[in-house]
């Protein structure tokens, strides 16, 4: 009898933290959250990498100079390492816009298809010159490449679309820099939050290579991040999350159950902070992307503030999560029946 009760007391503790986060009433205490900013917490420590070689790839895709990165590792997790926003502003609105308008166009499978089968989500939301904030609202997820399976979690052949070049190249970027460089991003999942979504806690444990690490990018307003251990009678560490921040999970940290009981506003807009951009005269020879030349004209696109604006209008009260994963085990090439 007393064993019973330890064993419900135990799994409790990651659900009583994620209920106490969640709570509109009483608002919880942001005390204990673990914030980059205040970089003088015991609760984490400074990481340097592998390589400070810069990327010449690192520009055109969004981000700032490798020499600026701070990496941090979490004391009571070990594999788990947080990268505090490495994206230019302009690198925050390119990967914002991608999210919207266009991952969650076909063949890329989205919450919705059950309810309706849309080729273009995001043209739609205007298709009357208006914005249709309810069909906005609607979409939650987005998966791409290998496509998640929410029922069965298993991943075939069969259920696959052609991987974006650009997130396979941002990816690529930052497993080299982690010293992981065998990493291909080859399924990722996109999220969508507003103010009052919540992810419950979970384990991705769906890829069939489970020592590739997942990395997790993060737009638009913050979270709270909930990061635990193998099983949920582990205390789980509150982090928060802001606009460009990277959370990598990896080693001990990839099966980890983790959650987002509060999406908060955001204290800071970065993708607001465009400043004098200069040209880039960069060329740098990519892996994945085959059209170079329009990486350039894409990023420089949403300096144009009228163009922006659309999805300005979403970022203000949404948050967007990409989390890629690499699903093959180094040596597959395909899964096999
Ligand atoms: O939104 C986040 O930060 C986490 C997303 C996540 O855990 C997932 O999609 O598996």
């Amino acid at each position: 009898m007393e064993e019973n009760t330890n064993v419900l007391f135990l799994e409790d503790k990651f659900m009583k933290t994620f209920k106490y986060y969640k709570s509109n009433k009483p608002k919880p205490s942001l005390d204990n959250v673990i914030q980059l900013e205040k970089c003088f917490t015991d609760k984490i420590t400074d990481v340097t990498p592998e390589s400070d070689i810069e990327d010449t790839r690192a520009e055109l895709l969004g981000l700032k100079s490798l020499k600026e990165w701070k990496i941090f590792s979490l004391n009571r997790h070990p594999g788990l390492l947080l990268i505090r926003n490495p994206f230019t502003a302009l690198g925050q609105r390119y990967w914002i816009r991608k999210c919207l308008e266009e991952y969650p166009r076909k063949p890329n499978k989205l919450n919705i298809d059950i309810e309706m089968n849309l080729q273009d989500w995001w043209e739609e939301c205007f298709r009357n010159g208006q914005c249709e904030r309810l069909l906005q609202k609607k979409l939650r997820w987005t998966t791409l490449g290998y496509h998640h399976n929410w029922d069965t979690k298993v991943y075939t052949e069969q259920n696959r679309s052609p991987f974006p070049e650009d997130l396979a190249e941002l990816s690529d970027i930052l497993a080299k820099y982690l010293g992981c460089s065998s990493f291909r991003a080859e399924a990722a999942i996109v999220n969508y939050y507003h103010m009052n979504s919540t992810l419950s806690a979970h384990t991705d444990h769906s890829e069939i290579n489970l020592e590739a690490p997942l990395f997790s990018y993060s737009f638009g307003q913050s979270a709270i991040f909930l990061l635990g251990g193998k099983d949920k009678s582990v205390e789980p560490s509150a982090i928060l999350i802001n606009s460009g921040d990277i959370v990598v999970m990896s080693k001990e940290a990839r099966l980890s159950y983790h959650a987002v009981p509060k999406i908060l506003p955001a204290t800071e807009t970065p993708w607001d902070d465009l400043g004098i951009a200069k040209e880039s005269s960069k060329n740098p020879s990519f892996k994945y992307i085959s059209k170079s030349g329009e990486m350039k004209s894409m990023m420089r696109k949403n300096e144009d503030n009228k163009e922006w604006e659309r999805f300005k209008n979403y970022i203000q009260e949404s948050r967007i999560n990409m989390n890629v994963r690499q699903v093959l085990k180094e040596k597959q090439d395909c899964i096999s029946m």
